[in-house]
């Protein structure tokens, strides 16, 4: 099927004849080119920014970003800059976002409980703001002011103390304005213009001008990347959001499904980066072979076709026997995006054991999840899913547990601790608990 198609839409693949082997091969995630060179050169740009501070910054954006900058630091100026140069649809569009996007991460949030274990016992958890989060957002290859909405809505709902936020700067010295906008809009305190593996670095470990931050958020390059994992590894260093990689979704279609809207679903993930990668799992070999008709029709059409070809190429389309074994598949690959475009699809939510973030039915593209329909696009990629959920206000949250024991609480329950203290031959904890008991009961 699909003679004289673009060589980059991928063959359909029969998954009945294949074995285990040859299966875990076609859904191997595309390697990243995160190798010991720029392993090596993350770490000298980390040093450099640890040693030399602002200074480093200064000479890494001249000579990366080809930009020289006085202040690293966004200025009032700037910001009403942005905000009068921006397109007004834009505007309104960042805005009508921001509002929905609040309102799903407001109500998601995390409440604080008690329960009394035992009389006179009471056991809390409490939460709080992380105080201090660094969030980075890119602009490599396409400035995403929808980032610094993900990010920034549920730092600012979580209430923490300063929210910076670090992004690269144009060639003309500036911040993308549409990120500016975004930025103030949702309470980002400071931004700063800086990109790549120094912009972690400086949000880690701070600098004259960036402060240090407890926790850094935000997906990027392979640079990028490579910076949160080793600053997360230096002791006392910041924690990250989650291990990121290049971005994924997983469509699972039957013969009912709409296969343009199914093509148009996998380019616009295929659209993101070379590396990343969209498969198609169906029941329906006709199907298969619609989307592939309507993947070569649009490509066409893409302004960034280049980019949607070369991740197409590591990309499957996959017929199974069953919508059973397609989900299967799908929860052995952990998708970041798993759409279902399926009859009745809720139905099959069910099955839906391992994923980022679901999108329901022939009318819920991973588009609107990615912009404006409420929910989080910072999800987890590489097969995270498995371990690790979307970010979400927790993520900008610590928890902490208190616990209360009247003089009758600690009578009533130590001796527990004495039994178990002495199985562990911990004496001194017996003892911190045996002299409240003795005390309580004699009414001291
Ligand atoms: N699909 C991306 C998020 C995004 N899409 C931002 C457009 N802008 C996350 O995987
Ligand atoms: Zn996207």
């Amino acid at each position: 099927a699909g003679g004289g198609l673009d060589p980059a839409i991928p063959r359909r693949i029969e998954w009945g004849v294949l074995d285990a082997t040859a299966r875990a091969v076609a859904l191997r995630r595309p390697t990243q080119a995160t190798g010991a060179e720029t392993a090596k050169g993350v770490a000298r740009i980390i040093e450099e920014v640890r040693n030399r501070g602002d200074a480093a910054l200064r000479d890494l954006t001249r000579d990366l970003d080809g930009v020289s900058l006085e202040a690293l630091e966004v200025g009032a100026a700037e910001f009403d800059a942005a905000e009068s140069l921006l397109d007004d649809g834009v505007r309104t569009a960042i805005d009508e976002a921001a509002g929905r996007i609040e309102a799903f991460h407001r109500a998601g949030q995390l409440q604080p409980y008690a329960v009394d274990t035992a009389p006179g016992v009471t056991c809390e958890r409490i939460l709080r703001p992380i105080r201090r989060v660094g969030l980075y957002v890119p602009a490599g290859s396409a400035p995403l002011p929808s980032t610094a909405l993900m990010l920034g809505i549920p730092a600012s709902l979580a209430g923490c103390r300063e929210i910076v936020m670090c992004t690269p700067p144009r060639r003309d010295g500036r911040a993308d304005p549409a990120v500016l906008y975004a930025a103030r809009r949702c309470g980002v305190t400071r931004v700063f213009k800086v990109g790549g593996a120094q912009a972690i670095a400086a949000m880690a470990f701070g600098t004259g001008s960036v402060p240090a931050c407890d926790k850094l958020f935000g997906p990027g390059n392979a640079w990028v990347t490579e910076a949160k994992a080793q600053v997360a590894a230096v002791e006392a260093g910041p924690g990250i959001d989650m291990p990121a990689g290049p971005s994924e979704v997983l469509v699972i279609a039957d013969a009912g499904a709409n296969p343009a809207f199914v093509a148009a679903d996998l380019l616009s993930q295929a659209e993101h980066g070379p590396d990343s990668q969209v498969v198609l799992v169906s029941d329906d070999a006709g199907l298969v072979d619609a989307v592939r008709v309507q993947l070569d029709a649009q490509l066409a059409q893409l302004p960034r076709a280049d980019i949607a070809r070369r991740a197409l190429t590591a990309s499957r389309l996959v017929r199974v026997a069953t919508l059973d074994e397609a989900f299967e598949l799908s929860n052995g690959y952990a998708p970041e995006h798993l759409i279902l475009a399926l009859r009745d699809p809720r139905r099959w939510l069910p099955k839906v054991q391992v994923a980022g973030s679901v999108f329901l039915g022939d009318w819920s593209p991973e588009a609107l999840g990615d912009y404006c329909s409420g929910t989080n696009h910072v999800l987890p990629t590489a097969g995270a899913a498995r371990f690790c959920s979307g970010v979400s206000v927790a993520s900008f949250q610590v928890a902490i547990t208190v616990q209360e024991a009247s003089r009758s609480g600690v009578a009533t329950i130590g001796p527990c601790a004495m039994t178990l203290a002495e199985a562990e031959g911990l004496g001194a904890h017996r003892q911190a608990v045996a002299l409240r008991v003795q005390a309580a009961g004699a009414g001291a």
